[in-house]
């Protein structure tokens, strides 16, 4: 019986290595990227935007950011299995900006 289960434990690994691997070469979302879009009412000018996307530079798990200061809008592109969404905001409200996330 227990050889049973353990043959059915590695078949659902299997299933799930490929199917992770199937979304991947689609070029699907996978979990390893997440969008957040946040809110910056006091990003005013190029230079706001500019402080904002440098700050990003060396936050792991980061993979995009653009700082849209007409829309007074961030959007990140981040792996949430390195950096979480909280910490991703937390760049911007470090830099002395309220924030709010839509
Ligand atoms: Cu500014």
């Amino acid at each position: 019986m227990k050889t049973k289960r353990n043959q059915m434990f590695f078949f659902a690994a299997f299933l799930s290595m490929l199917s992770s691997f199937i979304a991947f070469s689609n070029g699907k979302p996978t979990p390893e990227k997440n969008s957040i879009v946040i809110e910056v009412p006091r990003m005013v000018c190029g230079g706001c935007a500019n402080k904002i996307e440098n700050a990003f530079k060396s936050t792991k798990g980061v993979l995009k950011v653009n700082a849209n200061f007409k829309e007074k809008i961030v959007t990140v592109d981040f792996n949430p299995s390195i950096v979480s969404s909280a910490n991703v905001v937390k760049v911007i409200t470090n830099l002395g900006y309220e924030t709010k996330v839509k």
